[in-house]
């Protein structure tokens, strides 16, 4: 099947849809694509037919858990729409949409008002510069509930939020306030909405404003350009209400879009990094081609999708065009839409500002520029912050000595990681274990399932490995005398150092004092080598130092005897000479958590944090929600299967993210049951 391409930049609106979890993003989806005729019937959630949630992982847990791609034409634009995944395990697929829209729709529920998502997508939507909508969805469900929701939200993200439509009979329809100036709403004024968005709205064009202070009527295109202008600019951010399972509200929400929301030829222009420096690509067609990789799928048929946003210029399948910097010439071959699972083929050229598919161009990866051969630079796409990794696990292939498996996995591992950037994966330098990592717990085990299903892979898994440090907390001289003259060509070097902390997250200094030749000056990075190799070993477990000074200040040399190997020993003994007498101590990750609770389990979770180690460092409420949120620094040590354990504290509705802060000295008592199993490394690695 194939489809109509050739859309102009303000024909076309690129919409993201985020927020939590359960708000109804892909009820809202479906709703559109049913209303605007892209689908015969309504899919659902529950009974799992919708077009977004198709593959398998997503269709098993009832929720989406990577963004999908979908599109509808109505009144002759082109609506691309992208239905993000909204636990916040999976927020990387909803922050890597960003880059493609102009308009970021935060889905909040009725129901469930302000949660984790819509807050954290909010912001960092704005921190793109895109234009915010916030859809109060699920209004059937809770129409008594609106007025207070709309005021939290105002109150939570400030006087920018003006409603553009309200509720009528109990929930059951909605009044548009934008082309309307009088009607009955369930609450609040038409009227009085109506001017509210008038008068934000002309404020931000002193000729239309002008206007409106002398008495004369603001006919509706020019309202809209002030009104688009003003979205543009974070001035307004416009709150339309629907009931998505109904479809109520969908059309007026279509119609806003359509109307009202920034066109990629109307929105500011997009940021890219050319050369290291930020510049403005106004979304012309008439430019050479430049276009951002955001997504990356694998298709059972079609191998390798990769999704891009056109910046500029236009795309056909015959277009020739480069990524990176080694210049080697693509061709897209067939230029497709995706829509959910399906993949049709556009007849006609892309535009800029559209949103469309390659297949089968293995060199292409998420966040790559792709450009027209006749543009020079290095180009890098802006991106919105990504959170880190957290929670890992070590993996193998349960055919240990299989080596097809293994590499199979690694193949594997960096084929998912490209689809997701909060996913890492490598071998851990210090285990030799094949280590992957991601948000939370639900993030590890989708990827897990993946591997498996989509690799024909059977997985051991294991609890994570701490990443645990060693460091000084006193400073200390050390010595090594290296003299080896047995036998045939001899061995000389001496090395006097001494050795300081440094303050936390300083990481590793390294400085030469030595004075006159006593270690001749070609030998003194051969000192350093020594000193890294200490550093990697570690003294008490096997553990990487870590802030720590070393300055060599003095030592012997031998005409004929000293080499570089040997100075490399001689500075990896006098490290750990000195080590030995600096106090050293282990540093263990400590993590900042965020646990979201209904407030009624605080107690417990506070209680249960103590045993862990836990430092509560504040308890806030967002009352919409009815949520209450604990923050803490935790060990992460301590973290292991939290979030099953959090669930049993919480009748399963706590849940909880972290991110990385700091590293802290590990307790006498934790030290002692943490280096008791290791007795012994020390002694196995003491080659010398
Ligand atoms: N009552 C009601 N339920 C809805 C509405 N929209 C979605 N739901 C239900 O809410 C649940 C979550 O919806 P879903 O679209 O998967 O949310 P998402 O996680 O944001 O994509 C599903 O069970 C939907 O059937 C609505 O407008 N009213
Ligand atoms: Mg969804």
């Amino acid at each position: 099947m194939a489809v109509l391409g050739g859309f102009r930049p303000q024909d076309i609106r690129n919409v993201a849809f985020v927020g939590h979890t359960g708000s109804g993003k892909t009820s809202l989806s479906e709703a559109i694509l049913h209303r605007c005729g892209a689908v015969t019937r309504l899919g659902m959630v529950q009974t799992a037919t919708t077009v977004s949630d198709f593959e398998p992982e997503a269709r098993a847990r009832g929720h989406s858990i990577s963004s999908s791609l979908l599109f509808a034409t109505r009144d002759s634009c082109e609506l691309n729409l992208i239905d993000t995944p909204g636990s916040p395990e999976f927020i990387g697929q909803a922050l890597a949409a960003l880059p493609a829209v102009e308009t970021a729709v935060v889905v909040v529920s009725a129901v469930n008002g302000i949660e984790f998502n819509t807050r954290r997508l909010f912001l960092a939507a704005g921190e793109m510069a895109l234009a915010r909508m916030i859809v109060i969805n699920k209004i059937d469900a809770n129409p008594a509930g609106l007025p207070a929701l709309v005021n939290e939200l105002k109150s939570a993200f400030g006087p920018a939020l003006h409603c553009i439509n309200l509720p009528t009979g109990g929930g059951a329809d909605v009044i548009d306030c934008f082309d309307r100036a009088a009607g009955e709403a369930d609450f609040g004024s038409v009227a009085e909405i109506h001017r509210e968005i008038l008068e934000s709205s002309v404020e931000v064009e002193d000729a239309a404003l002008e206007r409106y202070l002398g008495g004369a009527e603001i006919e509706l295109p020019a309202l809209r350009r002030c009104f688009i202008e003003a979205m543009n600019r974070g001035h307004v951010v416009p709150i339309v209400f629907t009931a998505a399972l109904a479809e109520v509200g969908v059309d007026d929400l279509l119609h806003i879009l359509v109307e009202e929301a920034p066109s990629p030829a109307s929105a500011r222009p997009r940021r890219l990094r050319r050369d290291g420096e930020q510049v403005e690509i106004p979304c012309d067609p008439a430019a050479p081609l430049l276009g951002h990789v955001f997504k990356v799928s694998t298709d059972p048929y079609l191998g390798k999708l990769s999704t891009i946003r056109l910046l500029q210029g236009t795309l056909d399948a015959r277009t020739p065009f480069v990524r990176g910097a080694d210049g080697r010439p693509l061709k897209a071959g067939h230029v497709l839409k995706l829509e959910g699972r399906d993949h049709p083929e556009i007849e006609s050229m892309a535009y800029a500002g559209d949103i469309v598919t390659v297949a089968k161009l293995e060199d292409l990866h998420v966040n790559d520029i792709v450009r027209s051969p006749a543009l020079a630079g290095d180009f890098a796409p802006v991106l919105p912050p990504y959170p880190q990794p957290m929670m890992s696990l070590a993996v193998e292939p349960n055919k240990k000595n299989d080596k097809n498996d293994e590499i199979k996995l690694s193949g594997a591992l960096a084929r998912l990681i490209e689809e997701d950037p909060t996913l890492r994966a490598g071998q851990d330098p210090q285990t030799g274990e094949t280590v992957i990592s991601g948000i939370g717990e639900q993030h590890l085990k989708v990827a897990i399932e993946r591997l498996e299903s989509r690799f024909h892979l059977t997985l051991d898994v294991k609890p994570p490995k701490i990443a645990y440090r060693e460091t000084i907390t006193a400073r200390a001289e050390g010595h090594h005398r290296l003299k080896k003259q047995t036998g045939g060509a001899g061995q000389f070097a001496e090395v006097f150092l001494r050795i300081e902390p440094m303050a936390r997250g300083a990481g590793f200094e390294f400085a030469s004092e030595v004075f006159g030749g006593a270690i001749p000056t070609q030998y003194i990075p051969a000192v350093e080598k020594g000193v890294h190799d200490a550093l990697a070993a570690g003294e008490l477990g096997g553990f990487p130092v870590y802030d720590v000074r070393v300055v060599v200040h003095d030592g012997k040399s031998h005409p004929v005897d000293s080499k570089d190997i040997a100075f490399r020993t001689a500075g990896k003994m006098a490290f750990r000479d000195a080590c030995a007498k600096a106090q050293p101590v282990l540093l263990e990750p400590i993590v900042a958590v965020e646990i979201a609770t209904p407030e009624a389990y605080v107690g417990d979770i506070t209680a249960d944090l103590k045993p862990r180690r836990g430092r509560v460092l504040g308890v806030d409420t967002a009352p919409a929600t009815g949520m209450t949120i604990v923050r803490a620094h935790v060990p992460l040590g301590e973290l292991a299967q939290y979030g099953g354990q959090l669930r049993g504290l919480t009748g399963g509705q706590g849940s909880f993210v972290v991110e990385p802060s700091h590293y802290d000295f590990v307790p006498p008592i934790v030290q002692r049951r943490l280096l008791a199993g290791r007795e012994g490394a020390r002694d196995e690695r003491d080659e010398d």
